[in-house]
């Protein structure tokens, strides 16, 4: 029986893919390269290091370690200028109302994000109090497909993974879900995500009676 739900942050609950692509894009101009917004979906849900290995790798560059963490560093300020402005109504359709649903009928909510900054992201968007367990970049040594981010959820709120179903944008995190023995639905292109168990293109398609399918 499901108990719980466990939410990815970047493309489930809100579109910072964008600012993400603009504080990229910004470092890659710096660097004298172009860097595309179809170039920036080989970057969603992937960690801040291994985004700036591909954005190199795109733009034909090799940079030191010590010059690698210096631009990353960059590209967060960059990022974070964005999400500090960013209005509180960019969260994504549908989500507000659904984790207000699960919260009314019981059912458990857990945060399992790749993002350093998804602490910040919570409070600009008002919703930090809706979750029961948080897990994001600053708590995970190994990254998506890796389950750890969702087991760690499971293991917070002391449930195991038949008891979870969790949503994703992006591949990587469909299997991170799917090795760590979870149900999934998938949110968004349903080519991209064929792997999951359910597919919706936002949260405004989703209900507890729909989280009915996985019992
Ligand atoms: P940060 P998610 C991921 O978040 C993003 O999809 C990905 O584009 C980003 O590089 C990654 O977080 C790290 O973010 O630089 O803020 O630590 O989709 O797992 O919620
Ligand atoms: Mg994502």
């Amino acid at each position: 029986k499901i108990k719980a739900c466990l939410f990815d942050l970047d493309g489930v609950l809100v579109d910072t893919a964008k600012y993400h692509y603009l504080a990229w894009k910004r470092l890659a101009n710096d660097l004298g390269f172009d860097f595309t917004e179809q170039d920036n979906e080989r970057l969603k849900g992937v960690s801040r290091m291994r985004s700036l290995d591909i954005l190199l790798e795109i733009g034909g560059k090799s940079l030191t370690d010590a010059e690698k963490l210096d631009v990353a560093t960059k590209k967060n300020v960059w990022y974070v200028d964005f999400i500090e402005k960013m209005p509180k109504d960019e969260i994504l359709p549908g989500a507000k109302e659904f984790l207000e649903e699960l919260r009314q009928a019981g059912v458990k909510i857990a945060l399992g994000s790749a993002s350093k900054n998804a602490m910040r992201i919570l409070e600009r968007l008002e919703i930090t109090g809706y979750f029961d367990a948080i897990i994001d970049g600053t708590k995970v040594e190994k990254a998506k497909p890796d389950p750890e981010v969702f087991l760690k959820g499971a293991e917070s709120l002391g449930l195991s993974a038949e008891e979870c179903v969790v949503f994703e944008d992006a591949e990587a995190g469909v299997e991170a879900a799917i090795a760590g023995g979870m149900k999934v639905v998938g949110v968004g292109d349903p080519e991209i995500l064929s792997k999951a168990d359910m597919n919706i293109n936002s949260l405004a398609e989703m209900s507890v009676k729909r989280l009915e399918y996985f019992n």
